[in-house]
């Protein structure tokens, strides 16, 4: 079996989405906004998929597919391995980037072998409990605005079936200064409003100072919280180190630093976290995201995996140690349940007992609109 194609498009969509100056999400006035679509095609007509709004399209139609034509997808991680070390001096070539190529690639293997991705990386569950990952704090009336708006939205979500919570807090620009006093004010009245027997995360302002962090992790301790994340720039990994043996709360990193399963490996031998992390977008994808869950394994850690992905979904039915699926980003004013316009149908719909359950179908199981898709491609 051998590719034959490989091309990646931009297409267009109406977004309610906008991002602010550092990059945060949250909701605004709808615009035409354009996401990456993968599609890589072999001898015997299978065709493999990858869609996401960070891919770069330049790179994976300059770099990536005259590279790949020609291989055996089933070569997957000689394929990902070459195209790892290509990345060290083609400079725009991203991990999300590399993340498409990988994902792809899932798809047909899973597509050809007539079994879902999860089963083809080895598979231990077909449902995992999800969290309700709230997205970073606003100024919006109506929105996450104050400590009060995050425990009424808190209620919401438990009443929707959720049984964990991660909240993001505030962070510059919305606030001028960050605000560790506000974050545990949040924490405390979502605690309060949801009780004891709602598992709570934080995922705070990322560039607090030692002090900050530590200050915050004592107070979530408190509050019975079970993990927070990325409270510091995580290039210190020293700072991790430190925070980690100052604190009793479990620490879980590192999300963005770069350098994929190997980062992860340098953080477990310097004892920077309790709880590993990784994700298919921020680490190149399901090849790398495996590489880590495994080696976390072997030193009896959990991974929690980072975004709503399909791949970590997938990830996450293939091991013993990660726990819940990151639902989101959620926000009073949007609606998480209704399909972006390239799919027919979400593929990580919750029921009432807050759990996900991994596509069964061969390949990842993405269902696509393809009129959709083939009528807003970008020219
Ligand atoms: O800073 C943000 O906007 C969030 O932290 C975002 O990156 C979110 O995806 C995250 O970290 N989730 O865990
Ligand atoms: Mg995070």
């Amino acid at each position: 079996m051998k590719i034959v194609s490989a091309k990646a498009e931009y297409i267009r969509y109406q977004s309610r989405m906008v991002r602010d100056g550092e990059g945060h999400s949250h909701p605004g006035k709808p615009h035409e906004a354009k996401v990456g679509f993968l599609t890589i095609v072999c001898d015997d007509g299978t065709e493999g998929h990858a869609v996401d709004g960070n891919m770069l399209v330049d790179v994976l139609n300059r770099v990536v597919a005259p590279a790949i034509i020609g291989e055996d997808p089933f070569m997957h991680e000689h394929i990902w391995q070459r195209m790892r070390t290509w990345q060290r001096l083609h400079s725009d070539f991203t991990d999300r980037t590399l993340c498409a190529l990988d994902l792809a690639l899932w798809d047909i293997c899973g597509k050809k072998c007539g079994v879902p991705v999860y089963k083809l990386l080895g598979g231990y569950k077909d449902k995992v409990p999800a969290y309700g990952s709230i997205m970073v704090g606003d100024d919006i009336k109506g929105g996450l605005d104050t400590p009060e708006a995050y425990a009424e939205f808190a209620k919401k979500l438990v009443a929707k079936g959720y049984k964990a919570i991660k909240l993001h807090t505030w962070m510059p620009p919305i606030i001028p200064n960050p605000d560790p006093k506000l974050d545990v004010k949040a924490c405390q009245m979502v605690r309060d409003a949801v009780g004891p027997d709602i598992a709570l995360m934080l995922d705070p302002y990322h560039d607090y100072t030692r002090e900050q962090a530590l200050y915050i992790a004592d107070a979530l301790y408190e509050l019975g919280f079970l993990w927070m994340e990325e409270p510091m720039d995580e290039h210190s990994m020293s700072s991790y180190v430190w925070l980690n043996s100052h604190t009793r709360l479990p620490i879980c990193g590192p999300e963005t630093v770069e350098g994929k399963n190997r980062t992860r490996a340098d953080w477990i031998a310097a004892g920077a976290s309790d709880i590993g992390r990784a994700g298919t977008e921020v680490t190149g994808g399901i090849t790398s995201v495996m590489k880590s869950a495994h080696l976390y394994e072997s030193f009896g850690m959990n991974i929690e995996l980072h975004g709503n992905t399909i791949g970590n979904l997938h990830v996450l039915g293939a091991i013993p140690n990660g726990e819940y699926f990151e639902r989101g980003l959620l926000h009073p004013l949007l609606d998480y349940e209704t399909p972006k316009p390239w799919f027919k149908s979400i593929y990580d719909p919750m029921d009432e007992n807050g759990f996900v359950s991994i596509p069964s179908v061969p390949g990842l199981g993405w269902d696509f609109d393809y009129d959709y898709i083939k009528d807003n491609i970008v020219v």
